[in-house]
């Protein structure tokens, strides 16, 4: 396709009917990703690709640009009136936008630089997001509201910073991937509506932890990695980056699996991703995309959160294996 007549995001958007208060809270995290790319980029040459001396509410060290991809949504998305706070992975409570309109009703919940263990060794790294609607009234709006509202989850995509900007967005009728051109600090559409294949022969999973599964998650990998003589009768591949941005993305591509699943170990009960700004926008994603996401006994989008940073095991990515994988922790 000639670029001259590629479309742009803001032609997207409007191509799908998107409502225009969601179009321009849309386009403000757009924004955001496009300064986080540029930042992310030049952070070797800025000396800001290391650690801070700050740690998050998960315990877990900050990088500086953890801090400073927060910074920038949090900045940007203060521009977008109908934006009435934003929850973030970087920071405990509920943000309130103090510049919102009154009728503000969007929450936008983000981690801003997700797999940030890779940027030292310049691995892809990336930013979720997820757009909820409120259910009430927008004026104080508090944690409850957001917990009530986390089922109205009506946009959510990510940004990868890899090779290529890429941008990986759905408003629940398809999902779009977006490339972002550097010159012209424009994203253009290079794929309208991706699709998961139904099957695959290839599996992400951390393997380190392989003595903390469940007895259906072992029982699944190993017959996975037992090959064409197997119960699966097939080579299956693994991969595993590090960074669930990237080896998410890889299903849109070409198919696949993705567990990060509930652990034995101590704290592991939940698995490590969190709900809000990591499993369920990946889920809206996949699902829109025809892929399966599920904890392993119940879809991932059918929890009712109690709490912003509460965690969620994952399992997302090829219709017939995530089935699979369900079906064996149900007859476990
Ligand atoms: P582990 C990155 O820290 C992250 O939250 C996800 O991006 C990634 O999938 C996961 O953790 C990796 O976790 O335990 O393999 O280091």
């Amino acid at each position: 396709m000639e670029k001259t007549e590629r479309e742009d995001l803001a032609a997207w958007l409007k191509s799908q009917a998107a409502d225009v208060v969601l179009s321009d809270c849309l386009q403000h995290i757009a924004t955001s990703c496009i300064r986080i790319a540029h930042l992310v980029a030049r952070a070797p040459l800025e000396g800001t690709a290391g650690s801070s001396d700050t740690t998050n509410i998960q315990g877990e060290t900050q990088k500086q640009l953890d801090i400073i991809s927060n910074d920038v949504m949090i900045e940007q998305l203060r521009l977008c009136p109908h934006i009435a706070a934003v929850v973030s992975e970087e920071v405990p409570d509920l943000i309130a936008n103090p510049d919102a309109a009154e009728n503000a009703s969007f929450v936008v919940c983000f981690d801003p630089l997700d797999g940030s263990s890779n940027i030292e060794t310049n691995a892809a790294i990336g930013t979720i997001f997820s757009v909820l609607e409120l259910d009430g009234p927008t004026t104080d709006v508090t944690a409850e509201s957001v917990l009530q509202s986390a089922s109205n989850q009506i946009a959510a995509g990510y940004a990868l910073y890899g090779p290529s900007t890429l941008l990986v967005l759905t408003t629940g009728k398809s999902v779009a991937v977006f490339a972002l051109d550097p010159d012209e600090k424009r994203f253009f559409l290079i794929e309208a509506k991706v699709q998961i294949p139904e099957q695959t022969s290839e599996f992400a999973i951390n393997m380190a932890y392989q003595r903390f599964w469940s007895p259906a998650v072992a029982t699944y990998i190993e017959d996975c990695i037992s090959g064409e003589t197997g119960p699966r009768g097939k080579i299956f591949n693994m991969r595993w980056t590090g960074s669930m941005v990237a080896d998410v993305h890889r299903l849109f591509v070409r198919g696949g699996i993705f567990l990060y699943p509930a652990l034995s170990r101590p704290g592991g009960a939940q698995g490590k991703l969190r709900l809000l700004y990591e499993a369920a926008p990946m889920a809206f994603l996949v699902e829109t995309a025809g892929g399966g996401a599920s904890t392993g006994t119940r879809p991932v989008r059918s929890i009712e959160p109690e709490k912003l940073h509460q965690r969620a095991p994952v399992i997302l990515g090829s219709k017939e294996e995530v089935e699979l994988l369900t079906n064996l922790h149900h007859a476990s």
